[in-house]
Order: structure tokens, then sequence, then C-alpha cells
């Protein structure tokens, strides 16, 4: 297995699973590709077995396969790996085949699939195909419908993909832990009619979510809901790979959840409809218009939008406090607290001390702070008009006209036309009319700050 290491560039050239059928031949494992870095993939288009038009996962790649006497198989290893969540941090994680979360695996309605999994854990595993429907025996809960496997052994999954759709793996062994280490990946499986829903841009990821305290690698494995690091595909922003898309383009953009709590998912500039779930395709008469669907925890929706706004628009999840990283919130709040005088007296104690949040916490997304090793900033990226304060689940979908069919690179930032950005009134302010208050004679109300207890619950 000395050749399974070799690492994979993103020319489209080293992703065919063909030329690696020769060298492991028929009877034996297929190759496991590996790949280390979260760089987006080009898309894979099918080299042997049916036709189909490839997803792009964000931060992530497709899994070749090669064909076995109508087989399509494939590789997973599941192994601990090193994924670099942001320029600036890199986690300790657990996934398949290098990365956190595993490759994405694409086949199509009708495939006979078979997939290989090698456990390098550990620990035992195993792997359940989430939202397929397949012979129990093949559904992948540990102890209940197989043994699990055992560290270093190899165990074969076989069967049918029967419907078409968004799906997601996952192990189910031990999940508390393998799950808070990042052990997911989606499944995508495209109609056999290449007529029957077509996109332009097909993109896919999953949400996890870390416990990582600053300095630290390795998640917090007991955590049960107090997590600090909102992914998609083990990323945040500013790591988070934009959405590059043409305009007029039809755009799906496939979401699985594997966090433990739910997601509103917002986009900025369009409405969209979820055209499919892990059950199956929304008939068309079925969906409505949205700008913002909620996940729910285990679940998949695929949201289709036509990109006929061109610009640069935020698209992230709606909870704010999902919208930033690591480092630095848990400051009490200070807003309209006055530290004139105590600033000099904390100094003497702590050269260091900074005042923070007295006027809101926007200063930060802009804050030069020494940062431990390892760690992410709350608010961070910048933008074509400064700090752009967020964090975690956010990144940008970039609409923009003339680009080529599979044209992913990035375009720069949006190029507004002239008159068409807020801008400052330059004329004279009004003065504040505000209405006199009655004479009661009581006292005017003392404002209390209380300081936050944790984060819980979230
Ligand atoms: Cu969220």
């Amino acid at each position: 297995m000395t050749s399974r290491r070799q690492f994979l560039t993103t020319s489209a050239a080293g992703f065919f699973g063909a030329t690696l059928i020769s060298r492991a031949g028929a009877a034996s494992l297929p190759e496991a590709p590996i790949r280390e870095t979260a760089e987006m993939a080009p898309p894979l288009f099918p080299s042997t077995g049916r036709p189909y038009n490839p997803v792009v996962t964000l931060n992530g790649w497709s899994l070749p396969w090669r064909m076995n006497n109508g087989w399509k198989e494939f590789h997973l290893v599941a192994e601990p790996v090193r994924r670099q969540l942001a320029p600036g941090m890199t986690a300790h994680l657990w996934g398949y085949n290098g990365q956190s979360p595993g490759p994405t695996i694409e086949c199509v309605e009708g495939d006979k699939v078979r997939i290989f999994v090698t456990n390098k854990l550990p620990e035992h595993t195993t792997i359940h195909w989430h939202g397929i429907l397949l012979p129990n025996g093949m559904d992948g809960v540990g102890g209940l419908t197989q043994p699990h496997i055992p560290v270093g052994k190899t165990f074969v999954y076989e069967f049918e993909m029967k419907h078409s759709g968004t799906f997601m793996y996952h192990p189910h062994a031990d999940e508390m832990v393998q799950m808070a280490m990042g052990m997911m990946g989606s499944l995508i499986v495209h109609p056999r009619d290449a007529k029957f829903a077509p996109v332009d841009r097909d993109f896919a990821f999953v949400m996890a979510a870390y416990e990582i305290e600053p300095g630290a690698y390795t998640p917090k494995v007991a955590e049960m809901l107090n997590f600090n690091l909102w992914t998609w595909n083990s990323r945040v922003f500013p790591g988070i790979d934009h959405l590059v898309v043409r305009k007029d383009d039809r755009v799906r953009v496939r979401i699985a959840n594997l966090t433990m709590t739910n997601h509103p998912i917002h986009i900025h500039g369009h409405n969209f409809g979820v055209a499919c779930t892990d059950g199956g395709w929304v008939p068309k008469g079925a969906r409505w218009p949205e700008t913002t669907v909620d996940l729910p925890v285990g679940a998949i929706r695929a949201i289709e939008f036509v990109a006929d706004n061109p610009g640069d628009w935020a698209f992230h999840c709606h909870k704010s406090h999902h919208v930033m990283n690591a480092m630095g919130h848990d400051v009490p709040t200070m807003i309209g607290v006055d530290h004139r005088g105590v600033v000099e007296k904390v100094m003497r104690l702590i050269p260091d001390y900074m005042v923070m949040g007295e006027r809101g916490m926007a200063d930060m997304g802009e804050m030069e702070m020494p940062l431990p090793d390892n760690t992410l900033p709350m608010m961070s990226g910048s933008g074509p008009f400064g700090a752009i304060e967020m964090g975690g689940m956010f990144t940008v979908v970039k609409v923009r006209e003339g680009l080529a069919r599979n044209d992913y690179k990035d375009p720069g930032w949006y190029k507004h036309p002239a008159g068409t950005v807020a801008y400052e009134w330059q004329g004279e302010a009004p003065p504040a009319a505000r209405k006199q208050p009655a004479a009661t004679g009581r006292q005017a109300p003392i404002l209390q700050a209380r300081k936050p207890t944790g984060h819980a619950g979230h």
C-alpha cells in the first residue's frame, strides 16, 4: 500500500480512477487515492460508467472509482487527518482518505456500487449511508446490522443505487466521538436521465461543528452542545471557498447538517426553492420561494436558484454566533461602560490590557490582537470596503457575466457600476428631535450590566 500515499494534484489527470486499475488488478482492493489539501478540486467528469454532470465540493474533492464487471468500486480509508480550518489554524481530526470531510462519492441511479472501507483509526468504526434505500445488512449500524469494523480490517458494502438525490455517509459507531472528530462526507446519486433536474453549477458541502480551545489542535470529543467552530466542509470563514457562478446559471447547492443544532442558511440577492431533501426530489409544484432554509440536525437540503443578479452575495448561517470563530467570544458585554480612569490602574497589573467592546465589538474585526498559536479571531476576513467581521459559516456567491462553463476561478471582488453603492449623505444633518421627559421626580433608571455565564445551549 505504499503507493496509496501518492499525492494527487488538482489537475484533472490526477483524478482518473481508470489509471489506477491495471496496477491494482481486478481481484484486489481498489486503490484508495489520498488528498491532503483543502483546495477545491475541479469537477471529476466520469471517464467510465454512466455519464453525469459532476458536483463541485467546497474545499473538497470527489473519490475516483474503478469499474469491475459492472460494479463501481470505491475505497474509503478511515484515518486520522490534519485539516486546515482556515489559514492560521489546523485541526487534528479523523476523516477519510487524507481529509475531513472525506471525499464526495458520486454515482448514478441504477449503479451497482461496491465500497471497500479500511479502518486505520485507533478504534472500530462502521459507515452508514444516510438516506440510501438499501438492504438492511448494508446499513452500517454497528452491532445492529453488522459487526463493527475492527482496527486494521477492511469491510465491503455492496448495494444498488435505487434512487437519485443528495445523501451523506458517516459512522454509526462511537458516534459522538467519531462525528465530533469530523468523520463524514457527501454522497451524490445523479439521475439516470440527464435531462431530469439539470443545473449549470452543482455545489455540495457538509456542516460540522467542533470545540477546539484556542491553541489546541484536537476537538473535545465529549462536548455535547458547546461548540466554538462552525464549519462548512470543515472550513470556516475566511477559509471557505467562494461559490463562483456565471450570470443566469441555474445553481444547486446541496447542504447536509451533521452538527448538533439547526442552521438557517440564508442567501442575499436571490431567492431559491428547496429542490431535494435526503428523502428525494421535491416536485416543482410543491416548492415555494425562500431566502432562508432551516436545516435540522441530520438532514439535507438542496436549494436551487437562477443566478440572475450580478455581485458578491453573502451566503451564510443566520445564527449570528455561527458566523464567528473560536477566539474572544467569551468577553463580557461592555457597551456603555466607561473605562476612563480604570485602564491605567489595570495596566500597572496587566501591561497588555486592552479596552474592548465599550462601543460594540466591530473594532475586533480590524484589530490585530496577539493570538495564541493555532486559533482564529472571532471575526476576520476583509473585502473591498474593509473588514467583513465574520467567521464560521459564511462565504460569498460571486455572480459574474461572461465566465466559461466550468470556470470556478476566483474572479476577484465585484466591480459595482457607478452610482450603485450605498453612499454617505453630504448635506446637513437635521437636529435630533426628542421629546423632553416629563418631570416626575423619579430617578433615572440605573443600567446594570451582567456578565455572560457561558454559552451552552446553542
Ligand atoms: Cu448555524
